[in-house]
């Protein structure tokens, strides 16, 4: 492993400001040789050209000497002005040789010893309080460590390399309208060019900018990472007396400051996250400690959707938490984050699943299931991923999360993948026993996910999970390249003589999502066949073609109309997903490696948890 991915607050070599809280030592060294070697430069300069050294003492040392005559214009001034640029010389030179001497420390020390000097700096900005809100007594001292593979390289092909440099102006366009428009507001209008507030955050504000800042990070944005940063320290405020979805909020702002802290070390997204998951607690306050969608953050009182199944909560949104959770118990030292989501589990294992499956509708206060609604989509979709990246972020220790992640695989094979006459792979979804023959643009991620699980597949499966996944991919595609915009609609079907078509008006939106270009960088990643970015920049030149507009992106009302009509929200999961899946799609497989990290499902990257603690820095070589 290289020496740079041992370092704590390594920082990215062309980082410029977004560094971790404090400069690092290695950073340090060589800015004291920098100032040295400049330090010295002067010394020569004045000491050597005569000629210059008048002129030096007025500009350089920013005269006091030439303000004081102008002032008073008397010789006694000009002698004392003179006595002042000597002390100045003077000090320069003490600063100089103290400078030389801890370079010299620096270098005789040993690698220990370099360990104990940044864990002391990091004692000491704990201690001292760091940004807004200061001291933070509730979470321990850790040492931080980059994983790898945070940022990439260019690619090396010149096409592809120019194609990524596409999508990072796209990235620039979305972030800048938003910030032009809707700075602060949750998201934005872009055709009404104005801030725009879904109820799904309460009265949480930012959400695009805590969504965005991994992407920001990752395509090496750093302006506008150190601006969404200082909006983060001075005003995202979960002190809000409002009512918010604890899944959304979960996966777009738990998620999003959890990245932004792994990819950047900066404190103040983990203490943000650490803040924002105790104000979830509450909402495990049930009888089954099912927690509910809904949660007032001040009074802490939660409730279900009210049109869910009898008061039940959601499976894709209480299945939903884990990853997140594991993460801030591993980042705040507190165990309750990471049992309340095993408890969901023990729930779960106690209950009979109908062949099987999952059901999306589970009562809170009875632990019973609602209605007997199954899909790999809406409501079901993400729990189960994260039964398989719970397996994976765990460094695969969680046995059980594998277990039930393929024993629920295997239910949905049998019960729910189809073939269409035409020949293509569909997920149906199940209602009461009957299948009903349509595919949500949701349950496009369902490819990725089966790529991801492939190689962990029991009875050598893996083959078998790939073509699925490859099947999936392209079903998925073909709902894109049957419409006239060439972008997929929220929901196709496969009866009345349709194939991977939308019949009914309201399944033939388009909102930006991300799951068929999620889709494509999965696939891209296991088999580099080229027609997954071949399908992934049509997609993309779809996206600018007619959901581009004045003030940024937005979604369109009917992917099969001649012309675009906008919904006008340029949604977060946009910056959050959609381009940041498209531009990994077209960089290395070394950015962001699978090996190393997990995307949530909003896209945000989490480091694995590794077994052997490998994830925690070692002394120096
Ligand atoms: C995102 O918020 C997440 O991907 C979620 O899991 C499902 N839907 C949206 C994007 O479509």
């Amino acid at each position: 492993m290289p020496v740079a991915t041992l370092l704590p607050f390594t920082a990215t070599p062309s980082r410029k400001s977004a560094s971790p809280t404090s400069f690092r030592l290695t950073e340090k060294f060589i800015l004291l040789l920098v100032f040295s070697a400049f330090i010295t430069l002067c010394f020569g300069a004045i000491f050597f050209l005569p000629d210059s050294s008048k002129l030096l003492s007025g500009v350089f040392f920013h005269s006091s000497s030439v303000e004081t005559d102008t002032r008073t214009g008397t010789d006694s001034d000009s002698s004392i002005a003179v006595g002042k640029d000597e002390k100045i010389l003077a000090k320069i030179r003490k600063d100089h040789e103290r400078a030389l001497v801890e370079a010299k420390d620096t270098l005789q020390k040993r690698a220990d010893e370099i360990q104990q000097d940044i864990r002391n700096e990091k004692e000491k900005v704990a201690r001292e309080g760091f940004g807004k809100g200061g001291k933070d007594d509730s979470l321990p001292v850790i040492d931080y460590l980059r994983p790898p593979g945070a940022t990439g390289h260019e690619p090396s092909d010149p096409e592809t390399r120019e194609k990524r440099a596409k999508i990072k102006e796209m990235m620039k366009f979305a972030w800048e309208s938003y910030k032009r428009y809707a700075w602060g507001s949750n998201e934005l209008r872009p055709v009404s060019k104005q801030g725009h507030s879904s109820n799904l955050f309460g009265s949480i504000q930012g959400a695009t900018i805590v969504d965005a800042l991994d992407t920001l990070y990752i395509m090496e944005m750093y302006d506008e990472f150190d601006a969404a940063t200082e909006w983060v320290e001075k005003n995202l405020d979960f002190n809000v007396n409002a009512e918010v979805s604890v899944f959304e909020v979960n996966i777009r702002f738990v998620g999003g400051l959890l990245s932004a802290y792994y990819l950047s070390g900066k404190e103040v997204f983990r203490r943000k996250a650490v803040e924002l998951g105790e104000k979830l607690l509450p909402a495990f306050k049930t009888p089954t400690g099912i927690p509910w969608a809904l949660l007032n953050l001040k009074s802490g009182i939660g409730r279900n959707w009210p049109w869910a199944s009898g008061g039940s909560s959601i499976l894709a949104e209480y299945g939903t938490l884990h990853l997140e959770f594991m993460h801030l118990s591993k980042l705040s030292g507190k165990p309750v984050f990471a049992e309340k989501v095993m408890n969901i589990r023990k729930v779960l294992n106690r209950l009979d699943k109908p062949q099987g499956l999952y059901p999306n509708y589970l009562n809170p206060n009875s632990g019973q299931w609602g209605q007997h609604h199954v899909s790999v989509g809406g409501l079901g979709d993400s729990f189960y991923e994260y039964l398989l990246k719970a397996w994976l972020m765990s460094d695969k220790t969680d046995e059980e999360g594998k277990k039930l992640y393929y024993e629920a695989l295997q239910a949905i094979e049998t019960s729910l993948i189809r073939k269409s006459s035409g020949g293509l792979t569909y997920i149906a979804e199940w209602k009461g026993g009957l299948l009903e023959h349509k595919m949500g643009h949701l349950t496009c991620f369902a490819g990725g996910m089966f790529a991801l699980g492939a190689d962990g597949a029991p009875d050598d499966k893996t083959g078998h999970q790939m073509e699925l996944a490859a099947e999936i991919a392209r079903t998925c595609h073909e709902s894109y390249a049957r419409t006239n915009l060439k972008l997929g609609p929220e929901a196709f079907r496969f009866d009345g003589g349709v194939e991977a078509i939308a019949t009914r008006q309201n399944e033939k939106y388009f909102i930006l999502r991300p799951e068929v270009i999620e889709t494509y960088m999965y696939m891209w990643r296991f088999t580099h066949d080229p027609k997954y970015r071949q399908w992934g920049w049509e997609a993309m030149q779809a996206l600018e073609q007619h959901c581009k507009v004045e003030g940024g992106y937005s979604g369109v009302r009917d992917v099969y109309a001649s012309h675009p009509s906008h919904d006008d929200v340029q949604q977060s999961f946009f910056l959050a997903e959609t381009l940041k899946y498209l531009y990994l799609l077209f960089s290395e497989d070394d950015h962001l490696p699978f090996e190393h990290w997990v995307f949530n499902t909003e896209a945000h990257p989490l480091p694995i948890i590794r077994k052997d603690n490998t994830d925690k820095p070692s002394p120096l070589e």
